[in-house]
């Protein structure tokens, strides 16, 4: 069982393995294997398939050929590569937000019964900040935001409206280098037209056009469904909830919400309190009806409604294995194309609810916002009816639970800091300048069966802590970590460093606060600005003794993430090696070395965790003593 352990750290996902070996499952470990060894052309970015004239790729050791059919060589198509995912993953943000835009405005004219604005201090707070009138009914004020916002996809000049909450200096740079993003989609589209061939051959100029395309999802397409989904469905606040495969429930149906848009997992929240649906499920013989999450779907209702998360990106599949699950249902993003494999060796019901994501011959309910609860409704019906179909003796839920705090917010940390009616971010900004803490990290992104599932995240957040480095997580890096422990208030006393640890005895914080889903990164944002808005650490986000890491990433959207960042002024690192740019010694040097020059921040690729733990401390440090703060209190 060795090899089991080498694929988690986590004991519910080597469980759950176990039991999928039994069974003769198979699970993306095992498909990995199978795909051994992979392509080492792509692996560097070396393999082009742009035109048809290919695909070709370039001899990485020198010796065969150095350039594609059309002249293109490993910086050109390793770039080209590489900027392709950013135009793909702020694609995915962006529409996800583009969603929600069309839902508030649904709402505005009256068709979207069952939504609400349940944040009206922030809506009015978001109007207000946009010169919309407020003295107006909230359907017309909701219509006028939903107006400006769709605009933002389509503008096609100026600038995107949210630019201007960084701080001026930042807001600068961007102008300087020709990077601030127009509009969301004239920068997608503008991306993707630079990469085809025989259009953009200069690889320093093909990042550049790729991390404003980043911005205008990190600044745009994922601040407007982070700032709307608070507004829409509330925003979140500090919440205890349970995390891992053990909160599903054997005696109960259980409904497992899975991908990244909350808008209708908010509906199954509502729906799976139901009293007539309750009815139903205890004369199937069930006790109640279960919703648990999985990914940043799971981050969201768990955020609002401390709803359990089942687990994070790679334990999607051990969910059904567990064979407890009656209904998994899913909307957009990293959803995997085996999950309906694994479904049909179980009773479990695959449901697909959005037009844009579906499977071949997989039940398919479509969300719409019109008729969201009767959505709800109807799928969470499915899984109680299917709860008799369920043969206990497959069943087997590893007994593995843990207890975690979520729903920290831009908003919530100005709270939790100042307190409710002199909310400031003081405090924090004090215990860096004091030197009791040592500065701030946001670690991000998902899971990788290459790498020890959960291993990476823990390892590097765990030693982040002690070195009193408070953290600030998202998506399925969060869900690894809580999992871990880590993101309880009492995980301080064991694992931070005395100056963290102090801060979050005084306020009653974890060591590491979960900001939500990968939409969410725009938290990290928003929160790094009212930092220096704040005063004492400097004037730009560069300044800030701040860095970021996506330790297990696999999704494009990482790459964009990692770039929007980068574009930010932050020093990322990233494991999951080797990243596809190595190829090019060009590339990578603009990407490691060459970009602090200009937009101050810069990429490392790095996989040992305690490695780009010390990388990211050190970095830390420089900006310490570049900002001529105390010494650290305790280290
Ligand atoms: Fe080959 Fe150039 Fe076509 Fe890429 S664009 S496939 S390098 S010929
Ligand atoms: S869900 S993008 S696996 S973090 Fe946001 Fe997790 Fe990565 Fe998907």
């Amino acid at each position: 069982m060795a090899d089991i352990q080498a694929k988690s750290i986590d004991l519910a996902s080597q469980e759950a393995l176990r039991k999928a070996r039994e069974e003769s499952i198979k699970t993306s470990w095992d498909r990995l294997e199978v795909q051994k060894p992979q392509c080492g052309f792509g692996q560097l970015g070396l393999c082009c398939t742009v035109c048809n004239m290919g695909p070709c790729r370039i001899d990485p050791f020198g010796e065969g050929a150095q350039e594609g059919v059309c002249g293109a060589n490993a910086d050109t198509i390793a770039a080209r590569n590489l900027v392709r995912k950013i135009a793909v993953g702020a694609s995915a943000h962006s529409d996800h937000g583009r969603d929600v835009v069309h839902t508030l405005a649904l709402f505005s004219e009256g068709h979207a019964h069952d939504y609400d604005i349940l944040d009206l201090e922030k809506f009015k707070s978001l109007a207000e900040e946009l010169g919309i009138d407020t003295n107006k009914s909230k359907e017309e004020i909701a219509k006028e935001l939903a107006k400006r916002f769709f605009a933002e996809f389509g503008k096609q000049e100026g600038e995107l409206l949210f630019l201007k909450r960084a701080p001026k200096k930042r807001q600068q740079i961007w102008k300087k280098l020709g990077i601030s993003p127009r509009g969301i989609d004239r920068e997608i589209v503008e991306l993707l037209h630079t990469t085809t061939m025989g259009v953009d051959n200069d690889y320093k100029n093909l990042i550049n056009t790729g991390l404003r395309c980043a911005l205008s999802d990190g600044w745009g397409g994922s601040m407007i469904a982070t700032d709307l989904q608070d507004i829409i469905l509330g925003s979140p606040q500090p919440v205890r909830g349970k995390v891992n495969l053990g909160v599903l429930k054997e005696n109960y149906v259980n409904i497992v919400v899975h991908g990244h848009e909350p808008i209708l997992s908010e509906m199954a929240v509502k729906a799976s309190q139901d009293p007539e649906l309750l009815r139903l499920a205890r004369e199937n013989g069930a006790e109640g009806i279960n919703l648990a999450g999985i990914c940043c779907t799971a981050n969201e209702v768990l955020m609002r409604h401390g709803i359990p998360v089942a687990g994070n990106f790679l334990q999607q599949e051990l969910a059904i294995i567990t064979g407890a699950v009656e209904v998994m249902m899913v909307d957009v993003q990293c959803i995997m194309p085996a999950l309906q494999n694994i479904a049909s060796c179980y009773h479990t019901k695959l449901v697909t609810t959005n037009p844009k994501a579906r499977f071949p011959g997989v039940l398919h309910v479509e969300f719409q916002p019109e008729r969201a609860y009767q959505v709800a409704k109807q799928i969470i019906r499915l899984g109680i009816e299917n709860f008799v179909n369920r043969n206990k003796e497959r069943v087997n839920i590893p007994k593995y639970e843990m207890d975690l705090v979520a729903g920290f917010t831009k908003e919530v940390i100005f709270q939790i800091l100042g307190g409710r009616y002199r909310a400031t971010y003081k405090p924090l900004n004090e215990a860096i300048i004091s030197g009791r803490l040592r500065g701030l990290a946001g670690i991000v992104g998902c899971n990788n069966p290459k790498q020890t599932h959960d291993y990476f995240h823990t390892t590097l957040v765990k030693e982040l802590i002690k070195n009193d480095i408070l953290v600030l997580q998202t998506g399925c890096s969060a869900i690894a970590c809580a999992k871990q422990g880590l993101l309880i208030p009492e995980a301080a006393k064991e694992y931070a460093g005395k100056g963290l640890q102090e801060i979050c005895e005084a306020v009653g914080i974890p060591p590491v606060l979960h900001l939500g889903s990968c939409v969410d990164n725009s938290r990290i944002l928003t929160a790094a600005s009212c930092i220096i808005q704040e005063g004492g650490l400097g004037e730009d986000l560069s300044d800030i003794p701040a860095a970021g890491a996506a330790p297990e990433w696999m999704s494009e959207k990482a790459i964009t993430i990692g770039f929007y960042f980068v574009a930010s002024g932050v020093y990322t690192v990233f494991g999951a090696s080797p990243f596809a740019v190595l190829g090019s010694k060009n590339l990578t040097n603009y990407l490691t070395k060459d970009l602090e020059s200009f937009v101050g921040g810069r990429f490392e690729f790095c996989d040992d965790p305690l490695q780009m733990a010390t990388l990211m401390i050190e970095h830390i440090d420089r900006k310490r003593k570049a900002l001529h703060l105390r010494p650290l209190m305790y280290q």
